[in-house]
């Protein structure tokens, strides 16, 4: 199970400042007291929306305040209350204070709705007994999300393709890259947004020959491949150091039916990687003439390519 998290801050509106005032007219220069109550500010609440799926926006968007109630006003005129601020959030997202790290929430079902901050209550207006108040301060918090993930697309491919480089290039996932093999050792989440549409894509250790019997990173990789929805190979048509595109695809897919039907049964997109290099364009030719199936050329590091591979992967998604 992948996680994804996010900490943000978030700040209810403050209460408005009751007012200080008195009736007059041109007869009566100072009246009875008719300061108006300031109004209450609004409150922070999550909302669970079914067409959001991941925490994405809260990397762009960190601090949320809801508006403050406005002063009273005399005539006894109360002030506006703030508007309550709501924060959308996928289903299945678990919310927990900071400060006391407990959780407020497990919001579940779409539509649901928690209340997290209150927003401070307005002042009082002066009276025949009372001096007006200030508001009341709205409540402020730290809080961390986190969401439980499935991701939607599993890069998958033999060592040193370049899965973490992609990945790198199409989301602010920070996954180690370096010419030598098994650089991943374990799946590294990505948040993508392709079209509108929030997907999530997991680069995973390479696999080789043996790997369902636990050679290389082995199966426990595997196991993460198995509720993902799409798989996106990767091949390097660079095929330096003696190693041949056509074969390393075909034994990475023996390796998902030895492991599991229905991982080998998954839907596939197909990506020639590598192809600034010279080489490339030869050694696709010939690689395309062996599969009976779209190959998208691309390069992770100059991003040819990579616009229409992903709008491939998200027609395959959703
Ligand atoms: N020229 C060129 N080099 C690339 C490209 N993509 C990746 N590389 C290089 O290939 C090497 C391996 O890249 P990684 O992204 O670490 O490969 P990986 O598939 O994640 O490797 P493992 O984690 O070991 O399985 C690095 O030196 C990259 O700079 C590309 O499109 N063009
Ligand atoms: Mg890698």
């Amino acid at each position: 199970m992948l996680i994804d998290q996010a900490k943000i801050h978030v700040k209810a509106g403050d209460g408005g400042k009751g007012c200080t005032s008195f009736y007059r007219d041109r007869s009566v220069r100072k009246g009875k007291p008719n300061g108006g109550d300031g109004g209450d500010g609004g409150d922070i609440i999550f909302k669970v929306d079914k067409n959001i799926r991941t925490l994405l926006d809260f990397q762009y968007n960190r601090h949320f305040k809801a508006s403050g109630g406005s002063h009273g006003s005399s005539n006894n005129k109360k002030g506006h209350s703030g508007t309550d601020l709501y924060i959308r959030v996928p289903p299945g997202t678990i919310i927990r204070d900071v400060a006391t790290g407990f959780v407020l929430r497990d919001l579940k079902d779409a539509g649901e709705e928690v209340r997290v901050a209150v927003g401070g209550r307005g002042g009082r207006g002066n009276s025949k007994k009372s001096l007006a108040t200030a508001g009341e301060k709205g409540e402020e918090k730290k809080l961390e999300l986190e969401l439980k993930l499935i991701a939607d697309v599993g890069i998958i491919g033999y060592p040193n393709v370049g899965k973490s480089t992609l990945i790198s290039h199409i989301s602010r996932a920070k996954s180690k890259i370096a010419n030598y093999p098994f650089t991943t050792k374990a799946p590294v989440l990505g948040m993508v947004r392709i079209n509108e549409v929030d997907l999530t894509f997991a680069d995973m250790p390479g696999l080789i020959e043996g790997a369902h019997k636990g050679r290389g990173l082995g199966d426990e990789f595997l196991r993460h491949i198995e509720r993902t929805k799409i798989l996106l190979h990767m091949v390097d048509m660079a095929q330096r150091e003696g190693r041949d595109a056509f074969s390393d695809y075909e034994s990475i897919n023996r390796e998902l039916s030895l492991y599991a039907r229905h991982v080998a049964k998954k839907p596939q997109v197909l990506a020639c990687n590598k192809m600034d290099l010279p080489q490339a364009g030869d050694n696709l030719d010939k690689f395309r003439k062996k599969i009976d199936k779209k190959a998208f050329p691309i390069s992770a590091i100059t991003g040819e390519g990579v616009k229409e591979l992903l709008d491939e992967i998200q027609k395959n998604c959703y």
